[in-house]
């Protein structure tokens, strides 16, 4: 029995196995897994995913269809890692390649995850939402309702028959009402999800806040932009591509140079503006978020290039990172 002891001591001693004992302990609590954030277009998933993670991640606008990519949002704390994956918002019209890119981005981020966050906008029931609802029956992977934007409701009685609604069509664990503006209802957000995370070690590195590159966030800050400056058909048209995006030491700056991609020569007209004044402005906008992005001086010089037809041509949209498998 002394021996035994003995040679159990012997063996914690050493160094590897000292480690992976530590490992343990650190970790046989800890919890880790996928949120994904789905619903139709406009609802707020990127707005909520932000404020779940307290910064800016995902780009937003008061337009539909504004999120065009899967987007891991990573939340680690001493205690837990959630990974939100927000998605493109699911949507019946619209015939384009890229309609079903988008699509089809949103219906394989269910795969996998450990809950499906399913975000609903309080006071509207449409069609739209009815083809998620109709998705997610008999769903394996728990759902949890939220209805957003209740701000919208001065009175929160007068919600209850949209919630009562929401029952009726809607196969869920548990609905939350929220408003992703007041930041109400967040925290049980953040409870719900953690009932469901499987006890693990973290999925990523603590540093990681998202999956996707810098390059890639600083095409999304430009697209932004687009979406909430121009009107309503031409960002819809528009792309954006990081030709360049590099730190110049003699200058001590961010030099990046941006395409916008555009369908027609109407378009290109309107992104430039009277003599230029539009994209000017929006350079203005895109050049504050890049230095918080970048974290320093940023010089940003932005192009706007006509290619016909791109939303609606596969390769097109694979060679502009419409990839249904990005690598970063
Ligand atoms: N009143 C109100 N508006 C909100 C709230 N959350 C988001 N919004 C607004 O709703 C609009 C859409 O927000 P997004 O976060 O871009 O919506 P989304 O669901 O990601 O949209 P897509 O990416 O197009 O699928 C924006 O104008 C937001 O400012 C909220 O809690 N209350
Ligand atoms: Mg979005």
């Amino acid at each position: 029995m002394t021996d035994n002891i003995l040679s159990l001591e012997a063996i914690l001693a050493s160094a590897e196995l000292a480690q992976s004992a530590d490992e343990l302990a650190a970790h046989s609590d800890y919890k880790a897994g996928f949120a994904a954030v789905i619903g139709r277009p406009n609802v707020g998933k990127s707005t909520i995913m932000n404020e779940l993670l307290g910064q800016k991640l995902s780009i937003t606008s008061h337009k539909p269809q504004t999120t065009r990519h899967r987007i891991h949002g990573i939340h680690t704390t001493d205690t837990h890692q959630i990974v939100y994956v927000d998605t493109p918002g699911m949507h019946l019209g619209g015939q384009k390649s890229i309609n079903d890119y988008m699509n089809r981005t949103a219906n394989s981020a269910f795969a996998d995850v450990d809950v499906i966050l399913f975000v609903v906008e309080a006071g509207r029931w449409s069609s739209e939402d009815q083809a998620v609802a109709k998705k997610l029956q008999g769903s394996p992977t728990p759902v949890v309702v939220l209805v957003n934007k209740i701000d919208n409701f001065k009175n929160k009685e007068d919600l209850f028959p949209y919630l009562q609604k929401v029952a009726a069509n809607v196969e869920f664990t548990t609905l939350i009402p929220i408003s992703a503006y007041k930041r109400n209802g967040l925290d049980l957000v953040e409870k719900e999800v953690l009932k469901y995370l499987p006890n693990q070690a973290k999925l990523f590195p603590e540093e990681y806040i998202t999956d996707r590159s810098t390059r890639f966030l600083a095409s999304e800050i430009i697209r932004e932009k687009l979406m909430r400056s121009l009107g309503e058909e031409v960002p819809y048209g528009a792309t954006v591509e990081i030709e360049q995006l590099k730190f110049n030491e003699d200058q001590n700056r961010w030099e990046v140079n941006a395409l916008i991609l555009v369908e027609r020569p109407g378009q290109k007209q309107i992104v430039i503006g009277n003599k230029g004044s539009l994209i000017k402005e929006m350079g203005i906008q895109a050049r504050k978020d890049l230095t918080t992005l970048l974290d320093g001086r940023v010089h940003l010089e932005l192009w706007v290039k006509i290619k016909e037809n791109w939303s609606d041509d596969a390769r097109a949209l694979a060679s502009l990172g419409y990839d249904d498998n990005y690598s970063s």
